[in-house]
């Protein structure tokens, strides 16, 4: 009997694609952060001149899954994680960009064999949204520590 686990301590073999939403970056920003301090403090290279990570910025959720679609096929990830803020309305706005999103991501990971980390958070107001970017916990540090797990996970998977 196999048993396939990801470990957390494989990160030098890691490449890691990072595709960010600008759209209410008070919070995305706060959450790349997070993701990018969870990532160095387990070996990943964070500086701007590293070879193991590359950023791409979109407009807003909507347009996470293209951009991740893309790092994905380009075959220089291992993983990629996409980050984002859909923060509820007056107007149904918010149901269709978190709905693409979703269904977004998860089709190109499943397209591609990369996996994608789904780090979009989606709330009814700001201040859930800052909680969850930092004031209570950052949830963009376990967006990377999903990362790292899968990375390693699909590596060993072959
Ligand atoms: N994009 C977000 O990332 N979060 C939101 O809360 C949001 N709302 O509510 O409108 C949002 N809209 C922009 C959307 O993602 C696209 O960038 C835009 O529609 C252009 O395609």
């Amino acid at each position: 009997m196999a048993t396939f686990e990801g470990l957390f301590t494989q990160s030098s073999s890691l490449k890691v694609g990072i595709v960010v939403a600008r759209f209410n970056d008070l919070i995305t920003n706060k959450l790349l952060s997070g993701c990018l301090d969870c990532l160095s403090r387990h070996g990943i290279d964070v500086s701007a001149n590293s070879s193991q990570l590359d950023t791409a910025w979109v407009p807003g959720s909507f347009e996470l899954p293209l951009v991740a679609q893309s790092f994905a096929k380009s075959g220089r990830y291992q993983v990629v994680i996409t980050l984002g803020a859909v923060i509820r309305g007056d107007t149904p706005h918010f149901d269709v960009v978190i709905s693409e999103a979703s269904k977004g991501i998860s089709a190109v990971s499943r397209e591609t064999g990369i996996p994608i980390v789904f780090g979009v958070l989606t709330t009814d107001n700001m201040q859930q949204a800052l909680e969850r970017a930092g004031i209570k916990n950052n949830l963009g540090w376990n967006y990377a520590l999903q990362a790292l797990e899968l990375g390693s996970l699909m590596q060993k998977l072959g």
